[in-house]
């Protein structure tokens, strides 16, 4: 059948053209209009109230698929980048006496628990070569070595704990701190981590001891850990409180 052209009078192309300028114009005002509106509301937590509602649905609703059968993708060591980025230092102060350094475990209030570098060298090692990933848009194959968390948390009888909804950990000058589900604190890639490339961690890299956590971007990966305590409330989270997203998973 031959093609037959539809026409369109000169009219209804004239009206069709004024409705789609006015669709036009409605959406600009909308997006002028809403955008002074967001910015008028209450900041919760570094950003307006309206978009910390979005993260913190978005944080729940993606909790809703974490599994421990999910991992993080696995590279060879051989991809691992000798050259590893140095990125934040805060919480890092100068004068820090890593010599007398111990892992402090608030077990419960009254009940602390500190826990040497020799100790926790001596538990099961788990390395992981993963690509490292950070909110800022860069990532990067990075080789680590340390003891999984959750092996950590079995040594040390942190049973009654780890059914708690939270840990957070803070450097030993409280300078960084962050907060981390159980879930993803207990996933098997997670690591309390002292080992980089094979070596122990250089000291800017969080020496002795730094959290690695594939699950998570890399704002969560505490560098240089202080200490640890369990809550049901959220604890501080230093990027949290600056307009960030609490929950920050992969
Ligand atoms: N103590 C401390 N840990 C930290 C930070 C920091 O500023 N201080 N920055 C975080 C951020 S934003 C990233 S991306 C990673 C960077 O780790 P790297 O320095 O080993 O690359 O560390 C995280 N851990
Ligand atoms: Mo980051």
């Amino acid at each position: 059948m031959p093609f037959k052209e539809d026409f369109i009078s000169e009219k209804d192309l004239r009206k069709k053209t004024i409705i789609s300028f006015l669709v036009f114009i409605i959406c600009i005002a909308l997006a002028i209009f809403g955008w002074k509106w967001l910015h008028k509301q209450p900041d919760e937590y570094g950003t307006a109230k309206p978009l910390r509602k979005v993260l913190n649905y978005n944080g729940g609703f993606f909790s809703n698929f974490f599994s421990n059968d999910h991992l993080a993708k696995t590279y060879p060591v051989s991809a691992a980048v000798h050259h590893v980025r140095v990125n934040g230092s805060d919480g890092m102060s100068a004068g820090f006496d890593a010599s007398a350094w111990k892992l402090k475990v608030a077990r419960s209030e009254g009940d602390t628990l500190f826990v040497t570098l020799d100790e926790i060298k001596a538990l099961p090692k788990t390395e992981i070569v993963f690509d490292f990933k950070c909110i800022e848009g860069w990532s990067q194959v990075t080789h680590w070595g340390g003891v999984k968390f959750s092996d950590f948390a079995k040594k040390y009888n942190l049973t009654t704990q780890t059914q708690m909804n939270y840990v957070g950990l803070v450097t030993p000058d409280k300078g960084y701190y962050v907060g981390i589900d159980m879930p993803a604190i207990m996933h098997p890639q997670t690591l309390l981590c002292y080992e980089m490339n094979g070596k122990p961690l250089p000291m800017n890299q969080g020496y002795p001891l730094r959290l690695i956590i594939p699950v998570k971007y890399g704002i969560k990966h505490l560098k240089r850990i202080g200490s640890i305590f369990f809550s049901n409330e959220r604890p501080p989270d230093f990027w949290f409180e600056r307009g960030y997203d609490y929950y920050s998973g992969l």
